[in-house]
C-alpha cells in the first residue's frame, strides 16, 4: 500500500518519530517492462520504465519535495521558495499547500509547460515570471533565501536528494537487485546524484549485490556537462532540462565516473522521435525531457555501446507525465478531422 516515501523508507532518511511528515502518498511508482520499445530502439536489452509521472503532482520531484517540506516544517519554516523550469514549482506549491505554509516560485518567462504553470497557480503559490533563464532564477532564489527567512527547496537543499534517492530503492525492490544500467535525463543534475546515492546505500546495506552504470542525457542545445562549459542561452524542446549551469554538475561527474557510466547529449530531433515512439508503442505518455535518455540509449546502441551486454537490464526514469506539456503533444501529431454528425460521413472519413 502506498504510504509515502518517508514512511516506507524512514530507516534510510533523516527523520525521527516526532518528524511531522508532509506527504501526498508519493512514490511506489510502477516499473513498466517495455518490450515493444526495446525491440524498436535497443533489441536484446530489457528496458524497464520507472514511470515517475504517476506521482501526485506528475513528476519525480514529489519524492524530494515531501522530504524538503517536511524538514522545513519541522524546523519551523513558514515559507519555502524555489526557482524552476516547472516541475519543482508544481511539487513545492502542492506540498506547501498541504503543510499550510507559503510558497514562492521564480520561473523563466518563456518555455514553462502549461500544465506545470497551472499547478503552481492552482495551489496558491506566489509566482513570478522573470525575464531570464532558470539559471538566473536560481541565483536570485539563493540570494533571497540567504537574506530572508524563507527555506530554499531547490535541490541544493540536501533533503531533496535524500527523498529522491528512494527512486533507486524502489527499482531494486521490484527487480530484486540493481539493474545493469540506469538511464535518466539530466538538467540540474540532482536526480542522477540522488539515484547514485540510493544505489550505493542499498549496496552498502547488502540489499543489492551490484551497482548500475549511470547513463545521463542532456539536450544538445543545453548540454553544459557534455560540452564542458556553462550555456548562457540554453534551448531545447525538452523545457524541463533547459538548464545551462547545473547546480550538481560535480556530483553528476562523480556519479558518472564512480559507476563507469557516461553523460551524453541528443538533438531535439532525436528527442522528438523518441517522444512520439514511446506512447505509440507502450501506451506511456511522458513529457519531452523523458525522451532524452530513450533517444540516448538508441544512439548508444547504434554505436555498439551495448554489444557485450545482450540481455542486460536497463532501468529508465521517465521523470514527468505527458499531460504536463499538452502543447508539445498537440504540435506534433495530426489533428482530428471535423466531420458532419452522420454515419455516412464518419464511415467515409474512417476510410473503411
Ligand atoms: C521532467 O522543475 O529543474 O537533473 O525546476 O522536470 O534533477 O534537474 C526540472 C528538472 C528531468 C532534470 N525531467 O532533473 C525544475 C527542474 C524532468 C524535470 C529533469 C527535470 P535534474
Amino acid at each position: 500500500m502506498r504510504q509515502g516515501i518517508i514512511n516506507t523508507y524512514r530507516a534510510y532518511l533523516p527523520v525521527t518519530e516526532r518528524t511531522p511528515v508532509i506527504t501526498l502518498f508519493e512514490g511506489d511508482t510502477p516499473l513498466i517492462p517495455a518490450p515493444r520499445l526495446a525491440q524498436a530502439i535497443t533489441p536484446g536489452l530489457r528496458l524497464m520504465l520507472k514511470f515517475e509521472g504517476m506521482n501526485p503532482t506528475g513528476s519525480f520531484k514529489d519524492r524530494g519535495m515531501t522530504m524538503a517540506v517536511t524538514k522545513a516544517v519541522e524546523d519551523g519554516a513558514v515559507a519555502v521558495m524555489c526557482a524552476s523550469t516547472g516541475n519543482t514549482s508544481a511539487a513545492a506549491s502542492a506540498y506547501a499547500a498541504r503543510a499550510g505554509i507559503k510558497c514562492v516560485v521564480l520561473l523563466p518567462n518563456t518555455d514553462v509547460a502549461l500544465g506545470k504553470l497551472s499547478q503552481a497557480l492552482i495551489h496558491g503559490a506566489k509566482v513570478l515570471a522573470i525575464e531570464g533563464t532558470f539559471d538566473d532564477a536560481l541565483v536570485l532564489t539563493r540570494q533571497i533565501c540567504e537574506k530572508y527567512p524563507i527555506q530554499i527547496v531547490n535541490h541544493i537543499n540536501p533533503y531533496r536528494i535524500e527523498g529522491q534517492k528512494t527512486g533507486a530503492f524502489e527499482v531494486c525492490d521490484v527487480l530484486g537487485d540493481a539493474p545493469d544500467f540506469h538511464a535518466l535525463p539530466v538538467g540540474n543534475a540532482g536526480n542522477i546524484t540522488a539515484y547514485w546515492k540510493g544505489y550505493k546505500e542499498y549496496h552498502a546495506a547488502g540489499i543489492s549485490t551490484k551497482l548500475p552504470k549511470m547513463i545521463g542525457f542532456q539536450a544538445a542545445g543545453s548540454a553544459p556537462i557534455v560540452d564542458g562549459a556553462p550555456v548562457l542561452n540554453p534551448h531545447t524542446i525538452a523545457t524541463a532540462i533547459r538548464i545551462g549551469n547545473p547546480a550538481s554538475w560535480q556530483h553528476a561527474l562523480t556519479a558518472r565516473d564512480e559507476s563507469g557510466g557516461l553523460i551524453g547529449k541528443v538533438t531535439d530531433d532525436q528527442i522528438l522521435e523518441a517522444y512520439l515512439l514511446l506512447p505509440a508503442l507502450e501506451g506511456v505518455f511522458t513529457e519531452p525531457a523523458c525522451a532524452a535518455p530513450l533517444a540516448g540509449l538508441k544512439k548508444l546502441y547504434d554505436s555498439g555501446y551495448f554489444n557485450d551486454y545482450d540481455g542486460a537490464t536497463v532501468a529508465v526514469t521517465l521523470t514527468g507525465h505527458g499531460l504536463k506539456d499538452p502543447d508539445r503533444a498537440i504540435k506534433n501529431v495530426p489533428h482530428p478531422a471535423t466531420v458532419p454528425a452522420t454515419l455516412e460521413a464518419v464511415v467515409r472519413a474512417l476510410d473503411f
